[in-house]
């Protein structure tokens, strides 16, 4: 039998935290009084937040250069499981993860999606690869892929989706994410227009064989490995794919797949007016598509998108059902402590844009007093939600504080012995 964390371990640990953490929650609790803030209603709303974690996530990531792999590395996806699973165990916040195929691929997916449920974790959209040639493909997609200027090529890459969907449905999921590498690095290489045509033909195939409660997740990103154009590059020609497609087709928002600068939550509130905003793929960046730890660079920035999700659903915007996963890549830190934190950053951004006093601000805006408006958004970023958050994982059987549980449960040690080393690619993200 496999290494758990002992849900003792987690009580005794609470157990030392658990005194402090009532005075804080009832300072704060006071404190959203005298605004006029239920505390228990925000803590009910946080304690729902749930953010998928990627499969690909939970072993060390690299760049091309190199990959320094840890030790207790997951082996395989059951392995990966069990490590989604210890993230959720410890932050009640992740009750699902995002496989990716063939990353993810097994033999028996009623054995996979058993083992998933004992650990009690689901599987949330698959993600498609067509920007990697899997061993024993007949034909190659250096040169792109549902946008190849051969059909065969892309009649490979659409069964290779359809086949996602396929083995999706046996694990539960409900949603498939397509992003393609595909673009050129030479002016000329690729006409800008018949590559289009090509995509929306192959994905028009792949949306026919969706299943009815299904949907069609469109990542765009604006370069890399494609350094000239890449097809699907900015949020424009995603909601252009998205509309030929039809009402099942989506677009997911990968908080790294912008230029630098960009105004990502101003995009955000352009996709859900569209009725079309997938949901995201949440990681921080400082320059490109750094796949850094959310909320670790710029959490201003993740606050500004959580605000326009919350005005959204407040006002009950069409369509708006978004599907949080983060997707990120661990060089340095231990992928499950990075994840750990993220899913908590991006907790902590939904929980800081709930206390946004948004008939005030929506008053202020109006007499364009700017000052006051700014002030009012900003009251929430600076709000110290850390008591609700904690509250939220207490609460659910969770660590108040789910790092210092895990290095006290020397998990990540425990795996080492468990898993034995693993000869992995020297370079790469996964
Ligand atoms: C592309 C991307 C995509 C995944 C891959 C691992 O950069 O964000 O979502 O398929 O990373
Ligand atoms: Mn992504």
């Amino acid at each position: 039998m496999s290494y758990r964390i002992p849900d003792a371990l987690i009580a005794e640990e609470n157990a030392k935290l658990r005194a402090a953490q009532a005075e804080d929650y009832a300072a704060l609790g006071r404190r959203l009084e005298r605004a006029g803030v239920d505390i228990e209603a925000v803590t009910a709303k946080v304690a729902a937040f749930a953010v998928a974690v990627p499969t690909w996530g939970v072993g060390t990531g690299g760049t091309r250069f190199a990959r320094f792999p840890g030790v207790g590395e997951p082996r395989g996806i059951f392995d990966k499981l069990e490590d989604c699973a210890t993230i959720h165990q410890l932050t009640r916040a992740t009750p699902t993860c995002s496989p990716h195929l063939p990353w993810d691929k097994v033999g028996d997916y009623r054995e996979l999606a058993e083992r998933a449920v004992a650990l009690g974790v689901g599987f949330d959209a698959v993600n498609s690869n067509t920007f990697q040639d899997a061993a024993g493909q007949k034909l190659s997609y250096k040169f792109g892929s549902l946008a190849h200027s051969q059909k065969g090529v892309r009649d490979q890459a659409v069964a290779h989706n359809v086949e996602c969907i396929e083995i999706g449905r046996k694990l539960g999921s409900k949603a498939l994410t397509v992003w393609i590498a595909d673009g050129s690095n030479f002016p000329g290489q690729s006409n800008l227009n018949r590559v289009l045509d090509w995509y929306l033909e192959s994905m028009a195939e792949i949306y026919a064989r969706l299943p009815p409660d299904w949907r069609v997740f469109i990542e765009h990103k604006l370069y890399e490995p494609a350094f000239y154009s890449t097809v699907i590059s900015d949020w424009g020609s995603n909601l252009m794919a998205a509309e030929a497609l039809g009402p099942k087709a989506y677009c997911l928002v990968d908080l790294g797949h912008h230029a630098p600068n960009v105004n990502i939550e101003q995009i955000v509130a352009r996709l859900i007016r569209a009725g079309r905003l997938a949901g995201f793929h949440f990681n921080d960046s400082k320059y490109g598509d750094d796949d850094l730890d959310t909320g670790a660079i710029d959490p201003f920035r993740l606050f500004l998108v959580f605000n326009e999700l919350v005005d959204a659903s407040i006002r009950r915007a069409p369509g708006f059902d978004p599907a949080y996963m983060l997707d990120q890549s661990h060089n340095v830190t231990d992928p499950i402590e990075s994840l750990m934190a993220s899913a908590m950053e991006a907790q902590r951004a939904y929980a800081q844009a709930l206390f946004v006093d948004r008939d005030a601000l929506a008053a202020a805006q109006d007499e364009n007093d700017v000052m006051l408006a700014h002030r009012i958004l900003k009251a929430g970023f600076i709000a110290d939600v850390s008591p609700i958050l904690a509250e939220t994982r207490l609460r659910n059987g969770g660590a108040i504080d789910p790092i210092a549980v895990y290095r006290a449960s020397n998990y990540r040690k425990i795996k080492a012995k468990e898993r034995p080393a693993v000869t992995g690619s020297s370079s790469g993200i996964v």
